[in-house]
């Protein structure tokens, strides 16, 4: 409220402008019902300070006491609709006696979850693990070498159309790229160990390919590699058949294909039935010798297998997902489902 320039000082203790300030900042501090009627009290109560200013008027001469008299009446009514507005804002901001239940339970923080991506993938390495397998992963900017020379894809190798390559520009190299599937992973863990060796890769891989329900541009893929002194095609079915029982159940049935990739001899590809039909889920075969040789192994003495999975797709099939778009679009009412 401005302060009143109008307004005298009295003789009859403080003046009523004092008075006024004093008592609207008093108001405005008054937080309870007990506040506010102590404030009444104390200013428009019976012996308050205000009903004590207008007894002293009878000291005062007759111009003073009309003067002061008006402006004493006029602070009177002025404080009376004052109080009464905070009597009813403090009311109004207060919850009606019995409106809050404080037996009833807390609300639940709203808590992130593991995306669908990432739960099919821990899934799959698990079963993996289980059977010996080491977790292990790599660069998703990749060099042109890991991703194709030493998986023997040559360059101008028709093969490798089957990838459709994403290239980093840059002005200094020609030859680096992002991954277009984890076998790189291959090569670079046979460069740096010797076998034994059985690793399971899970990681990001790019395509530039057009996108559908069963395509995107950028999937999971999860790589697995075991090498060692005799190992065989039966090993390679009887791990793949393991963990196929494990992901899809016992009961489900399971066809190994022939089919083609550089870096394999003989090469299969491995479908699951799905309500009557063959549904491929991964390319699967024993490493090429010339694999093992870029390596440094020597191909008369290890043999091993290789093999490479979407984990997306995976997903489709087991929660029957029926676009593979959903993975990465980000929408929650499809993330919160899992
Ligand atoms: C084959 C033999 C080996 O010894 C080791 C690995 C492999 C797999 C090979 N590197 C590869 O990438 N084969 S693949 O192109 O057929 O992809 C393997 C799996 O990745 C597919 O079965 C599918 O599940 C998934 N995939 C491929 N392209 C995809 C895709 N998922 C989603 N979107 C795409 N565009």
């Amino acid at each position: 409220m401005p302060k009143d320039q109008g307004v005298q000082a009295t003789h009859v203790g403080e003046s009523v402008v004092d008075m006024k300030f004093a008592a609207i900042a008093d108001l405005d501090s008054a937080e309870s019902d007990d506040q506010l009627e102590s404030w009444r009290v104390r200013f428009l109560g019976r012996k308050g300070r205000l009903t004590s200013l207008l007894r002293g008027l009878g000291s005062l001469d007759i111009d003073e006491r009309k003067v002061i008299g008006a402006e004493a009446n006029k602070l009177r009514g002025e404080l009376e609709s004052l109080y009464e507005e905070r009597t009813s804002k403090l009311k109004s901001t207060r919850a009606p006696v019995g409106s809050i239940d404080i037996t009833l339970p807390g609300r639940k923080p709203a808590l992130g979850g593991l995306h669908p991506s990432t739960q099919m993938i821990r899934e799959i390495t698990q079963a993996f693990n289980e059977m010996g397998f080491q977790t292990i992963e790599g660069p998703e900017v990749e060099l042109e070498k890991y991703n194709f020379d030493m998986l023997n894809i040559p360059a101008n190798h028709p093969a490798r159309d089957q990838w459709d390559t994403i290239w980093v520009d840059s002005d200094t190299h020609n030859d680096v790229l992002l991954r277009t599937h984890t076998s790189p992973m291959q090569a670079r863990t046979m460069e740096q160990n010797d076998p034994p060796i059985r690793v399971i890769v899970p990681g990001k891989c790019y395509r530039y390919e057009s996108t559908d329900a069963t395509h995107e541009w950028h999937f999971n893929q999860v790589e697995g590699l075991a090498v060692d002194d005799g190992i065989t095609f039966a090993d390679l079915k009887g791990t793949l058949y393991e963990f196929a029982r494990r992901i899809f159940g016992p009961q489900r049935k399971v066809r190994f294909r022939c089919d083609f990739f550089p870096f394999v001899e003989p090469g299969v590809d491995m479908s699951i039935d799905w309500n009557g039909s063959w549904i491929e889920i991964l390319g699967a075969g024993m490493v090429h010798p010339k694999v093992l040789e870029n390596a440094g192994y020597d191909s008369t003495k290890y043999t091993g297998f290789a093999f490479g999975m979407g984990p997306e797709r995976i997903s489709m099939l087991r929660n029957e997902i029926t676009d593979i778009r959903h993975f990465f679009s980000n929408d929650l009412r499809f993330l919160t489902q899992f």
